[in-house]
């Protein structure tokens, strides 16, 4: 092959391209408007609604690089079958120095990972865009959501292997079940007692580690009214797979209602709890 032939990109090449760029254009658009939406987490709260908008920039992404792979399979299969069988078992001559692949391969790489690594940090970035779990002990001012003042403070915490959730601004109330108001914003605080868990809203989208001494704070906004799970999302001993609990996001009427019917129920043993505080140490604190 003469240098002159390899500048021109052979035909194959140039009927890939543009059934590529066809069927891209196509098939994006058609993956953001229809598999975006079925995306996890969904969009039961903010948070999740955020997540799920990057996955579809990152779905929307790789679909092309998807179709251009699967575009270039199917033709190197058809293009370089050989039926003898001797040739079939060797191995064509090495392609290289090629300047123009160099350079196409590796710009078009360099934008798309520095692209995603750019974009991906400013969503992890805790603020109003992002991700919202595990912001710490001490969440920096930029994390606080701007009505963050007003927000429901619930405590979560973990053991082996419950959760147990306290409302502070509601008597101290201890449940086994997280009940939230629709569109009220909420502040977790998140310990344990043992060892280190992990307490993950799935369908809120909201994930915090939960440190025994200490308290993670993550804020969300439940927007749509429904039943789902709480897990625990760090392997905590024997029973780390059953650390589930019930969350109910409700109406704030439903919600009143469920506060004052749980408070009369635990009257008679809510004296017996240790008062609400930041984190608990179980009996005995020394060991010495
Ligand atoms: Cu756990």
């Amino acid at each position: 092959m003469s240098s002159g032939d390899r500048l021109k990109p052979p035909p194959e090449l140039r009927r890939i391209f543009w059934i590529w760029l066809i069927l891209s254009v196509i098939a994006v658009p058609l993956v953001v408007i229809f598999v975006g939406p079925a995306l996890p987490p969904g969009s039961a709260s903010d948070a999740a609604h955020g997540q799920q908008q990057d996955n579809t920039v990152m779905v929307a992404i790789v679909v092309p690089i998807m179709i251009g792979l699967l575009l270039y399979f199917v033709s190197a299969l058809v293009r370089f079958r050989s039926t003898d069988e001797v040739d079939a078992l060797t191995d064509g001559p090495a392609m290289k120095g090629d300047p123009r692949v160099m350079v196409i391969w590796i710009s078009v790489t360099f934008v798309i990972v520095l692209f995603l690594a750019a974009w991906g940090a400013y969503e992890l970035f805790p603020g109003e865009e992002g991700a919202g779990g595990g912001l710490g002990s001490a969440p920096i001012s930029v994390a606080l959501p701007a009505d963050a003042s007003s927000a429901l403070p619930v405590q979560v915490i973990g053991q082996q292997w419950t959760w147990t959730y306290r409302y502070p601004t509601y008597g101290g109330l201890e449940t086994t079940e997280l009940v939230l108001p629709v569109n009220q914003e909420v502040r977790f605080s998140v310990t344990s007692i043992d060892v280190i868990h992990s307490f993950w809203a799935v369908n809120l989208a909201v994930k915090a580690d939960a440190v025994p001494g200490t308290t993670n704070v993550a804020f969300v906004k439940p927007v749509r009214e429904e039943a789902s799970t709480v897990r625990c999302a760090e392997l905590c001993g024997l029973w780390h797979g059953h650390m589930t609990s019930r969350l109910r996001v409700v109406s704030p009427a439903a919600f009143r209602l469920w506060i004052a019917h749980e408070r009369a129920k635990w009257a008679p043993i809510q004296r017996y709890l240790p008062p609400y505080k930041p984190t608990y140490a179980p009996e005995p604190t020394y060991r010495g």
